[in-house]
């Protein structure tokens, strides 16, 4: 038997590309009925159940209300207020694509609560609401005890009201027989179907108990109206849905499959924690976090956060790459930035100053060790190839550090503070050629230097090269970049053409000069101190004596 429901099918579009769910979700389950073979729907009782049950292929969610009164830690009868139910519901219709369909229970009261009921639940973006013909306040179908009914009529009324309460045509109303349930017969199960059609009721469920689907099968083969009927194989478990479907029934409801399993998991989980004192032999039973993280939707919270975070003017990320060429620098193996000096180790002290800059997204090269516990993401060791792995999707601005060099968050403040679209730290505090450093990385300036002093006029300084001979240099590269989005793409480029050109060991320094020799405008920012660098054993005792105040 298959039926065609006549629906609007509507979509409104949020500015931001989502749907507004009132409308989306009872338009979508319509939907899934005009689609061949079973509607299957999966119980849940939060937003992360419901996006289970999406990613599992469900066609949509039962709102459960035994599930939500068990993990609330109370029995499923009518303990939990209706506002307690909408709220999940409305979570959990707000989490996915799919329709939800909300058990409401007995409807929280008579006509009058229903109409309220359906007011509020049609709000929340429920696709359907499914209200069973017992008195409030119910008791769940399969706990022993008081299974009763209200009288044929006074529940008819409640369909009706439900019919008049709601403003989108949408909406489904579900009329629920607990006829079976109650023990009152087939022909009393059948005779309140039909009058709950009469009603104005968009379905009926049919409930029951017991393993066997027979009395199931009876009623689906004895129903005769053109409004779908609704089943949940809960106890009878052993039928299909494909057979259900054979049988007449439209949907198939798996109430409560997914509380149940997520008992016994969690059960065995806790049980394995405490009898090996570790969690290593569970570990590959358990969820890895990355999975909570795509079920929380952490990928789409980076993005927005791309998108929409002006953390305090503009977005910036620092990368810390390696430093000069000197082999074997300082003696010891890895990067400089693992030294400990101090008790800190270099690393550890960069990002200390980045952090005091305001810089907080921060990646170091891969032979630096203890980045993970500095909070420091990990990137190639060889420079190009860091930065070629960055890609240019970023928006905001970059901070590209050596990572043999240690910073004052000061000069690292005022490189911030250049808007350009590439500038670097330059020291200008030497007085003139053969003071510098052996291994300095000389640059020449278009400022104008006498006596120690500089002057720009009105702008700010640029680089005219990068990397000359001490004799010829203003002033020293002191091995930081700032980069705007423009500025890290030519940076980027400029990577990725030292390694197609097979020489993948570019330093910052050397791109930095393939900027300048490509014409780029690279700005100096002229500092005389906060900074020192770290390439040989005597940079080090330097360093380290300077930093432990005892140097002689
Ligand atoms: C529920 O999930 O709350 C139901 C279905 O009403 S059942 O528990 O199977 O009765
Ligand atoms: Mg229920």
């Amino acid at each position: 038997m298959t039926y065609t429901i006549e629906h609007a099918g509507g979509r409104i579009e949020h500015a931001g590309g989502r749907t507004v769910p009132s409308i989306r979700g009872a338009a979508r389950l319509r939907q899934a009925f005009d689609r061949p073979g079973p509607v299957r729907i999966a119980g849940a009782h939060n937003p992360l159940g419901a996006r289970l049950a999406e990613r599992a292929g469900f066609d949509g969610v039962w709102s459960s209300g035994l599930e939500i009164s068990a993990s609330h830690g109370v029995p499923d009868a009518d303990i939990l207020t209706m506002s307690e139910l909408l709220a999940v519901a409305r979570s959990m219709a707000m989490a996915v694509d799919l329709p939800v369909v909300a058990d409401c229970d007995a409807g929280y009261g008579n006509a009058n609560n229903v109409m309220h009921m359906v007011r509020q639940y049609e709000a929340a973006g429920i696709a359907a609401v499914s209200i069973e013909d017992k008195p409030f306040p119910k008791l769940n179908s399969f706990v022993p005890g008081r299974q009763e009914l209200v009288p044929i009529d006074e529940f008819a009324g409640k369909i009706a009201a439900a019919k008049a309460a709601q403003s989108h045509p949408d909406l489904m109303v579900i009329a629920r027989i607990e006829a079976l349930i109650a023990g009152w017969g087939m022909a009393e199960a059948l005779r309140r179907g039909h009058a709950y059609v009469e009603a104005g009721a968009d379905a009926v469920l049919i409930h029951a108990k017991g393993d066997s689907p027979e009395p199931i099968m009876t009623f689906l083969q004895r129903w005769r109206l053109p409004v779908p009927v609704v089943v949940v194989p809960t106890t009878y478990h052993t039928v299909t849905a494909d057979e259900l479907h054979r049988a007449g029934a439209r949907m198939v409801i798996y109430a409560n499959q997914g509380l149940r399993a997520s008992i016994a998991a969690v059960s065995e989980t806790f049980a394995a924690i405490l009898r090996d004192g570790r969690t290593t032999e569970i570990e590959p039973s358990i969820a890895p976090l990355s999975t909570v993280f795509d079920l929380q939707g952490v990928a789409r919270l980076q993005e927005q956060e791309d998108r929409f975070l002006h953390r305090r003017g503009q977005q910036v990320r620092a990368v810390m790459v390696s430093g000069a060429r000197t082999a074997p620098p300082l003696g010891v193996p890895g990067s400089p930035a693992s030294i400990t000096i101090a008790g800190s180790t270099v690393l550890e002290r960069q990002a200390g100053a980045l952090r005091r800059a305001d810089v907080q997204d921060i990646s170091a090269c891969a032979d630096v060790a203890g980045a993970a516990a500095a909070g420091v993401t990990r990137c190639p060791a060889d420079t190009a190839e860091a930065l070629a792995s960055l890609g240019t999707q970023f928006s905001g601005r970059t901070v590209v550090t050596a990572s043999d060099v240690l910073f004052d968050p000061g000069p690292l403040r005022q490189l911030l503070a250049e808007p350009s679209d590439i500038a670097v730290l330059v020291d200008v505090g030497v007085p003139g050629p053969g003071h510098r450093a052996p291994d300095a990385c000389g640059v020449t300036l278009d400022s104008w230097g006498t006596n120690g002093r500089r002057i720009c006029g009105d702008g700010v300084p640029r680089l005219t090269a990068l990397g000359v001979p001490d004799a010829e240099a203003d002033a020293e590269f002191a091995g930081a970049a700032v980069l705007s989005a423009k500025g890290f793409a030519a940076l980027h480029d400029a990577a990725v053409a030292r390694r197609a050109g097979g020489h993948p060991c570019a330093t910052l320094a050397e791109l930095l000069a393939d900027l300048v020799a490509a014409g780029w405008p690279v700005h100096a920012v002229e500092i005389a101190s906060g900074w020192a660098e770290l390439r040989t054993a005597d940079d080090l005792r330097r360093v380290s004596a300077l930093l432990t105040r005892d140097e002689a």
